[in-house]
C-alpha cells in the first residue's frame, strides 16, 4: 500500500519533469502538482500518511527544503494536514448531501465519528429585531440561544449560533448533544429548511476556534427550518471549515 503510493507519486513527479508542454521549471511546484494529482486520482487515500520529508527527498532526488516548500503550500490549501510529531496526511473531507435535512450529530454518527459540542452560550432572552424577522416572531417574544463550537472527536469543525422560539423549546438546558434530538422530544423536529451558503475568509477569532490559519476558506450557512404547521423552529448561522467539508447537491431537470 505504502509502496504503491510511493510509486504513484514518483512516477507522477517524473512524468511532470518530462512533460515538455506544461513543464513547471520549479521543482517544488512540480512536486506540489504531483501530490495534488495523485490525491485527486485516488492513488493516495484520504487520511493516509505521506512519506516523510526525508524519504521524499531521497526518492525524488530533490532537497528537503524543496519538499518542505511543496508540502507547506498544500497544507495551506487544505489538501494535506500536518499533525505534530505524527507526520503529514492527506486531508479527509466530509461530504454532506444538501438534499437531506440532517443534523450535525446525525451526519457525524453516520460516519462513525463521535460528535461533541462546547457551549459558549445557552440562554433564554427576548428576540432581537433581526431574529424576529428570521423566525416570524412578534417583538417581545422569548427565544432560546445556543452558541456552540462543534467537534468531531477533538477536531473543531464548525461554529454555530442558533435561535429557537421559546414557544417551541422553552428550556435551553434541554439541549445537550443535539438540538434536533431536543426538538424531536417536544414533537417539533424540522421537516423542511431553507439554506443560504456563502464563502467567507475566516477572521482571527473564528480561525483560532477552528484551529486553522487566519484567511482559510470557510462556509457560512444560514438555515431556517420549519415544522409541518409552517412555523420556523430554528434560525442557525453556521461557519463550517471549508478545508474539510464538501456540500454536495443533487440536481434534476
Ligand atoms: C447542522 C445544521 C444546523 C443545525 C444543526 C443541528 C447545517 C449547515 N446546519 O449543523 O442548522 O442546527 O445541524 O445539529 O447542516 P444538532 O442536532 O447536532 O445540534
Amino acid at each position: 500500500m505504502v509502496l504503491g503510493m510511493e510509486n504513484a507519486l514518483i512516477s507522477e513527479y517524473r512524468r511532470l519533469c518530462r512533460d515538455t508542454v506544461t513543464r513547471q521549471p520549479l521543482a517544488y511546484l512540480r512536486l506540489r502538482r504531483a501530490i495534488r494529482n495523485v490525491v485527486e486520482q485516488g492513488d493516495i487515500e484520504a487520511g493516509s500518511a505521506l512519506p516523510s520529508e526525508r524519504d521524499l527527498s531521497r526518492l525524488l532526488e530533490i532537497s528537503r527544503v524543496t519538499v518542505r516548500k511543496a508540502i507547506g503550500g498544500l497544507v495551506d490549501e487544505g489538501v494535506l494536514v500536518q499533525r505534530h510529531g505524527a507526520g503529514t496526511f492527506v486531508a479527509e473531507r466530509i461530504v454532506k448531501p444538501m438534499s437531506r435535512l440532517t443534523s450535525f450529530t446525525e451526519d457525524l454518527r453516520a460516519r462513525g465519528l463521535n460528535p461533541r459540542s462546547e457551549f459558549f452560550e445557552r440562554s433564554l432572552g427576548e428576540v432581537t429585531p433581526e431574529e424576529s424577522m428570521a423566525l416570524n416572531l412578534s417583538p417581545g417574544a422569548q427565544v432560546i440561544r445556543l452558541h456552540r463550537l462543534r467537534y468531531a472527536e477533538d477536531e473543531p469543525l464548525a461554529i454555530e449560533r442558533t435561535v429557537v422560539p421559546a414557544s417551541i423549546l422553552s428550556d435551553p438546558m434541554a439541549v445537550h448533544d443535539s438540538l434536533y434530538e431536543a426538538l424531536d422530544h417536544v414533537g417539533c423536529r424540522p421537516r423542511r429548511a431553507l439554506q443560504r451558503l456563502r464563502a467567507v475568509l475566516l477572521g482571527a477569532q473564528q480561525a483560532r476556534l477552528l484551529h486553522v490559519h487566519v484567511g482559510t476558506a470557510g462556509l457560512n450557512i444560514e438555515r431556517r427550518s420549519f415544522i409541518d404547521d409552517g412555523r420556523v423552529v430554528e434560525f442557525t448561522v453556521s461557519c463550517y471549515r471549508g478545508d474539510i467539508y464538501d456540500f454536495v447537491a443533487e440536481l434534476a431537470e
